[in-house]
């Protein structure tokens, strides 16, 4: 069966070819089609099953003869008129108009000119210099398709939670400060808090939708406007990531936030369960026949089918779902439950601060202890620390403490260090030093390439080590840009339950490692994790709160993080009974 996004995308693409073929106003009438299926809340092969023709042409924006054009689609799987118009005009043209800037007048110039038909035509000519040279593009054009192109191939056309997250605050921030607005919210991915996110979702409350909507449009981060409506509005944003804003009643807030925060396989469940306690549940609310039995909150919503509301992190069907309808939530962790930041760089290595420096900032951001954990020797090229170096920094992170006691802060620099995790599994600093850290993180920053077995066992090996307390990042993953390394994180995770090692959960927006589905298994298993920003500059202790998200993701409660604790308390958690003595003392 061929869904509502499937014809849409078809419709969409036949504008365009339209628009290129210089065609007066169909464009238009396909564009608007596309944007009606596209927002149809019931599947256009639905509504054919059961009414026909007749009911696709009462569609607003389908006349007759695109309605025919779709009752072919729905019927045969193809459309004559599309393969014809493809074939007229041979270019790729939904691959081509996903690069930032290209749209069809440009599209069909440089197939004109230089028979330009897919990405890789596009590249191979931007990359010879033959587009610089096309009058009306010029070298800037050239480079910024280039950019443009390399963006699309690292991104996937998503973006990291930690670089858009401010982006849709400060939006969302404006949008409340408007007068005929009631209420906002972020919905879709971005609430949900998830690594990467495809588009922003906004849910605005007014009654003069036309106002917020032109407000919405004229905002300077605006880079195109796909569609202006009174309910839904879809724009790009200079950044490269496209925005929806939808305007709904008061009554439908909670109903509306359901809907479209999704994620989908939630959303379905959730439907179905509804249809099976004789609702009925949309965008506008939970339907009892004709009667609206909830829709001004989320909590009613869920509430009225028998079950308390997850929260939006952890709605992906994961079996959330029906520990909500048996009332067995775990309690999350919450953002500002996280106390100590325990992986820390600074200048003395690769990090850009000073040690004061840093513990400054993490007590302007509301912590109370950081860890010092910079790099050992065996990453040369960070100026990795040696015995005689760590042992150096730990006499000026005394110095320091003695500071902010004189000046009656209870702020707490840790001493502690990033050992490196050699080959063989062997840490590069004698057992007699690391005995006097408070924390000792343990990493692999190289050797990436071992087979899984290699890789697993020289881990463990490093994690049998009595003085290691966390073990960091341990997949070694950077989002977009980097594969994890093969490693069993099963048998990492009940190594770390029989050694008690810590796992930490990365908070670096590239990192976020562990990944949720892992920090799931270690809260099951009873091993305990650490949130960490792994800050190398000042300005990095709010990559806490993508911290805080990913626990959550992965069902962590308060007492699963040991930095949720005082520092005596966490270093209590920490490995030895042995060490535990000497590092309180
Ligand atoms: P993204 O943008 O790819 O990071 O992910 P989402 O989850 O934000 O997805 P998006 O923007 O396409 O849609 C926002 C929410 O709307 C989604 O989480 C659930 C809801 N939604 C979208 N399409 C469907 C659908 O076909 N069926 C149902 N039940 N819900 C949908
Ligand atoms: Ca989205
Ligand atoms: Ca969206
Ligand atoms: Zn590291």
């Amino acid at each position: 069966m061929i869904s509502n996004r499937e014809i849409s995308k078809i419709l969409y693409e036949i504008g365009e070819y339209l628009e290129i073929k210089g065609v007066m106003f169909k464009p238009r009438a396909y564009e608007k089609a596309g944007y009606s299926v596209e927002n149809l809340e019931e599947e256009v092969a639905e509504i054919y099953k059961k009414n026909g023709l007749k009911a696709v042409e009462d569609i607003p924006g389908i006349g007759v003869s695109i309605a025919l054009k779709v009752e072919e689609l729905l019927k045969t799987g193809r459309l004559k008129y599309y393969e014809k118009l493809k074939k007229s005009f041979p270019v790729k043209i939904g691959e081509l108009s996903a690069i930032e800037g290209m749209g069809p007048k440009m599209i069909f110039k440089l197939y004109k000119k230089l028979k330009i038909r897919s990405i890789k035509d596009l590249e191979k000519a931007a990359g010879a210099g033959k587009i610089a040279v096309i009058a009306g593009f010029g070298k800037k054009t050239e480079e910024k398709i280039l950019k443009g192109i390399e963006f699309l191939r690292k991104s996937g056309g998503r973006f990291l939670l930690g670089v858009v997250l401010p982006q849709a605050r400060s939006i969302e921030n404006r949008l409340k400060e408007l007068k005929h607005v009631n209420r906002v919210a972020i919905a879709g991915s971005l609430r949900r808090m998830q690594e990467t996110i495809g588009d922003l979702d906004f849910l605005v409350t007014s009654k003069k939708p036309k106002e917020v909507m032109k407000f919405f449009v004229s905002m300077p981060e605006i880079s195109h406007i796909y569609s202006q409506g009174q309910t839904k509005t879809m724009v790009r944003l200079k950044s490269g990531i496209d925005a929806d804003l939808r305007v709904i009643p008061d009554i439908s807030f909670g109903a509306a936030s359901q809907y479209f925060t999704g994620d989908k396989r939630h959303n379905i469940t959730i439907r179905a369960l509804a249809e099976r306690k004789g609702f009925k549940l949309n965008e506008y609310g939970l339907w009892r026949g004709e009667k609206l039995i909830a829709g001004e909150t989320e909590e009613e919503i869920y509430k009225s089918l028998g079950m308390v509301t997850p929260s939006p992190e952890i709605r992906n069907d994961s079996g959330e779902i029906q520990v909500a309808l048996q009332n067995k939530l775990p309690k999350l962790i919450g953002y500002g439950d996280v106390r100590g930041d325990l992986q820390v760089q600074t200048n003395w290595t690769d990090g850009e601060n000073s040690i004061e420096e840093m513990a400054e900032s993490a007590k302007s951001a509301g912590l109370e202890y950081i860890a010092i954990t910079d790099h050992t020797k065996s990453l040369a090229m960070t100026g990795g620390a040696d015995e005689k170096k760590l042992l150096k920094q730990m006499a000026e992170i005394d110095q320091l403490n003695s500071k902010f006691q004189a000046l009656n802060s209870k702020f707490r620099i840790l001493k502690g260090a990033e050992v490196n995790i050699l080959k063989d599994g062997m840490l590069d600093i004698k057992d007699e030093v690391l005995a006097k850290l408070d924390v000792v993180g343990i990493a692999v920053h190289s050797h990436f390439n071992l087979s899984r077995a290699e890789q697993t066992k020289r881990i463990i090996k490093a994690m049998k080590n009595k003085n290691a307390d966390i073990l960091f990042h341990p997949t070694g993953r950077l989002i977009q840009k980097r594969e994890p390394y093969d490693v069993d994180v099963e048998e990492i995770i009940k190594v770390a339950k029989e050694t008690g090692t810590i796992l930490e959960i990365d908070a670096d927006p590239y990192r976020l490692d562990l990944k949720d589905e892992y920090i799931r298994k270690a809260v099951a298993a009873g091993v305990k994790l650490s949130i960490n920003t792994d800050a190398h500059s000042k300005n990095s202790f709010h990559y806490l709160e993508f911290g805080i998200a990913q626990a959550r993701r992965g069902w962590a409660g308060k007492n699963d993080i040991i930095n949720t604790r005082p520092w005596p308390e966490m270093l209590k958690l920490l490995k030895t009974k042995q060490n535990i003595k000497n590092k309180i003392a």
